[in-house]
C-alpha cells in the first residue's frame, strides 16, 4: 500500500464565464456575462479536487504560476502548499494596500487571492482521502446541516437600452428565471422581486443592493420590504456610497426596520472609511456590517480597535477557507457576527460557501448569494439546493459534489468569445447616462 496522502498528478486552470442580468451598484450596471477561474486537481488516488473563484486574467495567470509549486505535493502538506505560494505572492506589483474600502472593482483581484482556490480543491482531495465532508476538516468542525441564506435584490435596468447580449429568459417557465431578466428599478417591482424569491427559495431574509438610486428612495423600498415581511430581516448595502451626515440622517428612522447597515459610509475627509464607520456606529442604533473595510487582518485590527463593525462578511476567496472559519470562531468570542460577502458565481463556489459557513460557529447572519441570478446554469451535477431559505450541506466526502465537464468546456468556450474577461461595470452604465463615469460617493443613477 502506498505511504502518505495521495500525490496530485495534475492541477488545471479553467476560466469560465456565465450569463447575468444588468444588475446595478454603486460602480455601474453589470455586464452581460461574468468569469471565474475554476482549478481542478487530479491525485493518484484518482480522485478530483475542485475549486472557483473570481475571474479575470490577473487571477487567471496567478493561478497558472502557482501549478509548479501545486503539482507532485503530497495531499495531506496542503497548509504547506499554500505558504509556499504565500511566500512567492508577497508583495504584489500595483497593489497600494487601499482594498476595496471605496469599491473600485479594479482593486478587487488585490483583495481576491487566487491560491483559496487551489485551497478548496485541496480540502477536497482531503475530504476524500479521510472519507469526510470538508466541512468537517474546518475549524472546530460541521456545526450545522444547512445554512441559513439570503435573497440578494438588486435594481436591475432595462436591458433593451444597451447594445450588448443580455439574456432572454422570458420563455422560461419558471417565475423567477423570467423576471430576473427585466428591468425592476421600482419599489413595488423590488417587492415582487423579493416575493418570486421567497415562493422559489423561501427566503424571509433579503439585502438590497443600494449605491443606485437617491438614499431614501432605496430606504422606501427597504419599508415596503419590511411591510411585506414583517418577520423578515431586511439590510441594504450601498457600498460606502452615502457621506457620513446622509448615512446617519438616512439610518435614524430605519432602527427597527433594518437588521442591519452594510457598509454605508466611505473615507471622507481625511479620515479612513475605518474611522468614519466607527463614528457612524456611535451615532445610530444599528448593527453594522462590512465586506469593504475590513478585507485583511491588519485592516480587522483596526476595525475593532474602533468598534467600527459588528458584523464580519468574511468571503472565503478574501480570507481563505481556513481563514473565515478562524474569523468565525474570533468574532463568535467576542460576542460579534460572521457572515459571507458575494459576487456573482457558479455553483462550485455555493458548495464551499455552504461548506464554510457549516463550520462557523455561533450564529452566523444569512449568508449572501449571487447564485440565484445564476441559477440554471450550474457546473455540477449535483448543485445544492436553497430550500426554505437554508443552503443543504453536502454530506459526501470533501466538497461532496460531481462536476460536469461538459458544461465547463460550455462555459469555457464562452469565455474565449469574450472580447475582455475583466469586470467592468462602467461600460453597460454608458447606454444608460451617456459619459457615465464611477464616482465612490453618488448612487450610480443620480447624475
Ligand atoms: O455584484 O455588483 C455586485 C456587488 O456590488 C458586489 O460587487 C459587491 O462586492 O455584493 C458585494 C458587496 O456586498 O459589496
Ligand atoms: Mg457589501
Amino acid at each position: 500500500m502506498e505511504k502518505g496522502t495521495p500525490i496530485i498528478k495534475e492541477m488545471q486552470v479553467i476560466p469560465v464565464a456565465g450569463k447575468d442580468s444588468m444588475l446595478m451598484t454603486l460602480s455601474g450596471a453589470h455586464a452581460p456575462f461574468f468569469t471565474r477561474n475554476l482549478v481542478i486537481l487530479k491525485d493518484s488516488a484518482g480522485h478530483r479536487g475542485i475549486g472557483e473563484i473570481h475571474g479575470g486574467d490577473y487571477t487567471c495567470e496567478s493561478l497558472k504560476a502557482c501549478i509548479p509549486l501545486v503539482e507532485g505535493q503530497p495531499v495531506g502538506a496542503y497548509r504547506r502548499v499554500l505558504q509556499t505560494i504565500h511566500r512567492a505572492a508577497a508583495g504584489t506589483a500595483g497593489d497600494d494596500g487601499e482594498g476595496i474600502q471605496t469599491l473600485d472593482i479594479s482593486k478587487l483581484k488585490f483583495v481576491v487571492k487566487a491560491e483559496w482556490a487551489i485551497e478548496c480543491a485541496m480540502l477536497d482531495l482531503l475530504g476524500q482521502y479521510l472519507d469526510l465532508p470538508m466541512c468537517e476538516l474546518l475549524g472546530e468542525g460541521r456545526q450545522r446541516d444547512r445554512v441559513e441564506t439570503l435573497g440578494y435584490l438588486f435594481y436591475v435596468s432595462d436591458k433593451k437600452k444597451a447594445d450588448l447580449p443580455y439574456l432572454d429568459e422570458s420563455y422560461s417557465d419558471d417565475s423567477w428565471f423570467r423576471l430576473r431578466r427585466q428591468e425592476m428599478l421600482s419599489t413595488e417591482r423590488l417587492v415582487e422581486q423579493a416575493g418570486t424569491l421567497h415562493d422559489k427559495y423561501g427566503f424571509c431574509n433579503f439585502k438590497l443592493k443600494g449605491g443606485v438610486l437617491e438614499g431614501e428612495k432605496e430606504m422606501e423600498t427597504v419599508r415596503a420590504l419590511k411591510k411585506q415581511f414583517p418577520e423578515g430581516r431586511i439590510n441594504i448595502d450601498p457600498n460606502g456610497a452615502w457621506s457620513l451626515r446622509e448615512a446617519v440622517d438616512l439610518c435614524k428612522s430605519m432602527e427597527g426596520i433594518l437588521t442591519y447597515i452594510e457598509d454605508p459610509c466611505g473615507p471622507e475627509a481625511g479620515f479612513s472609511s475605518r474611522e468614519i464607520m466607527a463614528e457612524f456606529k456611535n451615532a445610530v442604533n444599528l448593527p453594522v456590517a462590512t465586506n469593504m473595510i475590513a478585507t485583511n487582518w491588519r485592516q480587522f485590527y483596526h476595525s475593532v480597535a474602533l468598534k467600527a463593525v459588528d458584523i464580519v462578511l468574511a468571503d472565503p476567496h478574501f480570507w481563505g477557507f481556513e481563514g473565515s472559519v478562524r474569523m468565525a470562531q474570533l468574532l463568535d468570542d467576542w460576542g460579534l457576527t460572521w457572515g459571507s460577502h458575494s459576487n456573482n458565481h457558479f455553483d462550485i463556489t455555493l458548495t464551499a460557501f455552504a461548506h464554510v459557513a457549516a463550520a462557523a460557529p455561533g450564529k452566523p447572519t444569512a449568508l449572501d448569494t449571487h447564485w440565484i441570478w445564476q441559477d440554471g446554469q450550474n457546473l455540477l451535477k449535483d448543485a445544492p439546493e436553497i430550500r426554505d431559505g437554508y443552503l443543504q450541506v453536502p454530506d459526501k466526502p470533501g466538497m461532496g459534489v460531481t462536476i460536469d465537464m461538459d458544461k465547463v468546456e460550455e462555459a469555457n468556450r464562452l469565455y474565449g468569445k469574450l472580447p475582455s474577461h475583466d469586470r467592468n461595470d462602467a461600460e453597460a452604465m454608458q447606454y444608460l447616462i451617456p459619459g457615465w463615469q464611477y464616482d465612490s460617493k453618488r448612487p450610480a443613477l443620480v447624475r
